[in-house]
């Protein structure tokens, strides 16, 4: 007799064992013996094993986290879960500073990122080649930094006026003021900043409701005339917070600005002093604001100037990049290939002329190529046409024109003839790479004669150049791998009572008989159990390293007998593609069950004698849904080819032929292939009459399925269990439901009931179709109770 215990033992085994089959094991070295830790599997060990499966969830995740973006790393895991080595697989970019956090199964790892905030340029691009070059020089200007916050404009302090008040708050006022600024050579507006401030002083109100524009003005070159460079658009001054004023800023999206440049504002709200000092120019009445890359004229008849000498509480914040250099620069080389080769005399004499081009500058160079056209009655050359450009010249090529070739020349043939070439740019080469550069510097390629080669510079700072291991932790799960013992085991428990799940939502439900239908009492010989028990398509977690697994389970319907404390679950079938769809019953309605389905459930428990009698549903999906989500060898006998009309495969010897590509592998199948979702129950070491057996012939499909063969050739009804109240009648080859009878003539002992279908048995049985039964007896009830095994037994 078994115990609780046991069973779980054995049924735990057999989970075990799937999960071990369902992963490729790759060892890449043999243990030096069995308690060999630095190798895998490692069973029994201290140390999880691990098996390379393309589907397992990862588990050691590095993050780079900063101020920048991109950097990604993986990390590689070593014996007892310690990260050995944190990989850095993109550098990202922008970064200042990084943090590294590792998360996962285990704890205590930490790393640190080192960033490269001083980098050097690392290639150039060339994005047009150009023409015409004879001595191109390259020139790196700029990149070196990111420049020094200043801020321009006059002090953000309260003033002897709160505001202008030409208008009232809230209307766009006709006053413009231009405040004199020191920008610098080079640099750009990164705020607007005005103080706003809360008493009125001498003016009417506080600053708070005035309405302004400000302004980025660049002096076009005629006196007192600005183009506007950017307008901030109308800004309302805030309710003040601090009881003196704020300072206020308008952001400003880093508006280039260089010496010279300046500020404004259009409106009212900014605090003024007019104590006969200052040299803000004030224009009123200014009928109507600036507008962005227009043209303003102080003075004129838009902008009048107000003659007074005030100071408002307006500045920007300017970067200046002006003093910006990289540390060492870096130098580059400019390559190219032939763009023309121009004639300076054309010779004479020549009957087969030939043009040769010196040999590259670099070593991966490619020699240009070129032929000659010329008059036949002189002899002289008139054109030099290039073939090939070449590659890796940085000077134009030598060009010489033979008649004949070096080898083969004519004697006394043509002579005199006399070219050069120009080059376009095909490639820059970094000679040194420099050093303090934060930003792309500007490429410029000079030449006397060339124009029209532009190109681009890549630096590397800001990226995050290695990752520093400081602390390898433990307990950490490489990416790819399924650790064992970790996840409870599912228990048995009877639905009708109550179950308590795993870690991972599993339980082990019992099968919960119907007593009453077929009994004594119901006018049959023998009372006996009965079950309805469907098969559908169900995802389950196999464990904590998987994604839930698809496969094909037993479950226990709803009926009257059971509804009182059924758990009432509508059935869905989990398809391959990830989506659900509800399970229907063969007369579209929808299926209920009284428990989740559960892998290796629900488990029947019957006694000696006392027969156990099941309506089987088949209801799995039907169509191309129903093809089995294993690989499925189809030539097998009886797994694809049906019966009839089906020529032998042509074997031509080529991967391409019927052999090697059997028709019923293809899906959707040819309505000639048995379906995938033919299923039956065979009670596996039971005593049953051969009508009841589940022999490879009696399966069954789901009622709706389009196919020629509905049910197996031996499938045969159980007598007695047609027309009976309550009870489905499967008697029709279509009707998707087959009955069965277990006699139970047999003495105390663990059995499983599992599908039996031709040719696809082994493979529905790896996908699911398995479940315990058990019989008892009065002999281990005996030893129960005489205390020779332990009472912890299956409620019954
Ligand atoms: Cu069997």
């Amino acid at each position: 007799m078994f115990s609780k215990r046991l069973i779980n033992i054995i049924v735990s085994l057999m989970v075990f064992s799937t999960l071990i089959i369902r992963g490729v094991i790759s060892v890449t070295a043999m243990p030096a013996n069995p308690v060999d830790e630095t190798k895998v599997p490692h069973y029994f060990g201290p140390y999880p094993n691990w098996a390379n499966s393309p589907f397992t969830l990862p588990d050691v995740a590095v993050e780079i986290i900063g101020d920048g973006a991109g950097a990604t790393a993986i990390a590689s895991v070593g014996a007892n879960g310690a990260i050995t080595d944190i990989t850095l697989t993109d550098p990202g970019s922008g970064y200042s500073s990084a943090q590294v956090s590792i998360t996962g199964g285990g704890s205590g790892a930490s790393a640190d990122a080192v960033v490269n905030t001083s980098g050097a340029v690392t290639s150039i691009t060339v994005n047009n080649p150009g023409g015409g070059y004879t001595q191109p020089i390259v020139t790196i200007s700029g990149g070196g930094g990111t420049g020094t916050l200043i801020q321009v404009g006059n002090q953000l302090i309260a003033r002897q006026y709160a505001t202008d008040f030409a208008t009232g708050p809230g209307v766009l006022g006709p006053v413009l003021v231009v405040i004199p600024t020191t920008m610098p050579a080079n640099g750009f507006v990164a705020g607007i900043l005005y103080f706003n401030q809360a008493t009125p002083g001498a003016s009417t109100t506080p600053s708070a409701g005035n309405l302004f524009h400000a302004y980025i003005l660049h002096p076009t070159g005629n006196p007192n005339e600005y183009s506007v460079l950017w307008d901030s658009g109308e800004q309302t001054v805030p309710a003040a917070v601090d009881p003196v004023g704020d300072i206020v800023t308008i952001p400003v999206p880093n508006i280039a600005v260089t010496a010279g440049d300046t500020i404004a504002f259009y409106g009212e709200g900014i605090p003024l002093d007019d104590l006969g000092t200052g040299s803000d120019t004030l224009s009123y009445p200014a009928p109507s604001a600036p507008l962005a890359g227009g043209i303003l004229t102080l003075g004129g008849v838009d902008f009048p100037v107000y003659s007074q000498t005030r100071t408002y509480s307006f500045a920007a914040d300017v970067v200046d990049t002006s003093a910006v250099a990289p540390l060492v620069d870096a130098t580059a080389t400019a390559f190219g290939g032939v763009d023309q080769v121009l004639l300076v005399d054309g010779g004479s004499g020549y009957t087969m002329p030939t043009v040769d081009f010196d040999l590259p500058d670099s070593p991966d160079g490619v020699q240009a190529s070129a032929h000659a056209e010329f008059d036949s009655t002189t002899g002289t050359i008139t054109a030099v046409v290039v073939d090939s450009p070449g590659s890796g010249y940085s000077s134009p090529p030598n060009v010489v024109i033979r008649d004949g070739t070096i080898f083969d020349p004519i004697n006394n043939g043509g002579s005199g003839a006399t070219a050069t070439a120009t080059l376009k740019i095909f490639s820059v080469a970094m000679d040194t790479y420099g050093s303090g550069y934060s930003s792309a510097p500007t490429v410029t390629i000079n030449d006397p004669t060339g124009a029209g080669a532009t190109a681009t510079a890549t630096v590397n700072a800001g990226s995050v150049t290695s990752i520093n291991l400081t602390s390898p932790g433990s307990g950490y799960i490489t990416q790819g791998g399924i650790k064992k013992f970790q996840d409870g085991l599912p228990m048995l428990c009877d639905p009708s009572l109550g179950c308590t799940d795993n870690n991972l939502g599993q339980h082990l439900p019992l099968a919960v008989p119907d007593t009453t239908t077929f009994s004594v009492a119901n006018g049959f010989a023998a009372n006996a159990d009965y079950y309805v028990i469907a098969l559908v398509q169900h995802r389950e977690q196999m464990n904590s390293s998987l994604p839930p697994t698809l496969l094909r389970e037993y479950v226990q319907l709803e009926t009257p007998d059971n509804a009182s404390w059924s758990k009432h679950v509508a059935l869905q079938t989990d398809l391959l593609d990830g989506t659900s769809v509800p399970v229907l019953m063969p007369d579209g309605s929808q299926a209920y069950a009284v428990d989740d389905p559960h892998y290796l459930g629900p488990v029947i428990v019957s006694q000696k004698d006392r027969a156990v009698r099941i309506v089987f549903y088949n209801l799995l999906p039907t169509g191309s849904g129903g093809d089995l989500f294993l690989p499925t060898d189809s030539s097998l006998m009886g797994s694809g080819m049906g019966p009839m009309d089906m020529m032998d495969p042509m074997n031509d010897g080529t991967v391409m032929d019927g052999i090697r590509n059997p028709v019923c592998s293809e899906s959707p199948k040819s309505m000639d292939c048995f379906k995938d979702n033919r299923a039956t129950l065979h009670l596996h070491g039971g005593i049953t009459p051969w009508i009841s057996d589940g022999t490879p012939h009696q399966w069954i499909t789901p009622a709706n399925e389009n196919t020629p063969w509905p049910q197996g050739v031996s499938v045969e009804a159980v007598p007695d269990m047609n027309n009976v109240p309550g009870v489905p009648d499967c008697s029709a080859p279509t009707d998707g439901c087959m009955a069965f009878y277990y006699t139970n003539q047999q003495s105390a002992r663990f059995m499983f009931y599992h599908d039996h279908a031709w040719g696809i048995t082994r493979l529905n049985v790896y996908a699911g179709e398995a479940a315990g039964y058990l019989i008892t007896d009065p002999t281990e009830q005996k030893l129960v109770s005489d205390g020779i095994i332990p009472a912890d037994q299956i409620p019954l």
